[in-house]
């Protein structure tokens, strides 16, 4: 995928339909454990990444609303599954599904492992599953517990099962230098996941710039049921 900054006007037709495609999200349910889910009648797409990472603001960024994903001041609070859907409201494509962000020290252990589980068993089998964007600090680049979430659901990927977008986010933060290397190593790193089925993409973001939104909302729109 193109990770040049794109020029802010003229919006092409096809970023238009996508973003309008997102600003469309609706909150539809809270999940705790997998039982709790929908059944899999629609493709998901699910956000994932260390908390911190951003993921509350490109939710919040693409479905252009401020609080849909309730960009939180404590960070690891939300333990559960929260869906959203898109399309029309008669014939909805697709599921935004954000996943709890991981990492934050001041989980509890024993919570920590229960959405561990949780999160291992949604990557690795949840049917409906289409797509899984993964963000990551464009400062901090891959942490281990990103490369061990990558290699849960990279079967999937390699299969080409399940699609792969990595977010570098908080881009706005990078120099062009500094945004060149971040990328050249997220770059480096996939390329162990790829495959001839594989559909991976990698782009430099940032809620705050809007640097990369127009693409991410067309690979998303790309992803929904046709
Ligand atoms: N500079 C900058 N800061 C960001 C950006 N996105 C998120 N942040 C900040 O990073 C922190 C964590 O963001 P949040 O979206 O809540 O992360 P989450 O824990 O992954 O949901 C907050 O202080 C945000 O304001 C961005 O694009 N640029
Ligand atoms: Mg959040």
């Amino acid at each position: 995928m193109t990770t040049a900054l794109r020029a802010r006007a003229p919006v092409s037709d096809e970023a238009r339909a996508a973003l309008s495609w997102t600003h469309g999200a609706r909150f539809l349910t809270t999940a705790s454990t997998l039982v709790q889910l929908p059944p899999p009648d629609l493709p998901e797409i699910a956000f994932v990444g260390r908390s911190n990472a951003g993921k509350s603001s490109a939710i919040n960024a693409l479905a252009q609303q401020r609080r849909l994903a309730f960009a939180s001041r404590t960070p690891g609070r939300t333990q559960h599954i929260n869906l959203f859907e898109l399309g029309p409201r008669e014939a909805p494509d697709a599921r935004f599904a954000d996943l709890p962000g991981y990492g934050y020290a001041a989980v509890e252990r024993s919570a920590k492992l229960r959405w561990q589980a949780v999160m291992a068993e949604y990557l690795s089998q949840r049917e409906a599953l289409a797509g899984v964007v993964l963000l990551v600090d464009s400062r901090l680049g891959f942490t281990e517990l990103d490369e061990r979430l990558l290699a849960l659901v990279a079967p999937r990927v390699v299969s080409g099962q399940v699609r792969l977008l990595v977010l570098l986010t908080k881009a706005d933060k990078l120099n062009r230098r500094e945004a060149d290397a971040a990328l050249a190593r997220a770059q480096a790193l996939l390329a162990g996941v790829a495959s001839e089925a594989a559909d991976i993409g990698v782009t430099l973001f940032s809620a705050q710039s809007r640097r990369g939104l127009d693409d991410v909302a067309e690979v998303l729109h790309g992803w929904r049921r046709k």
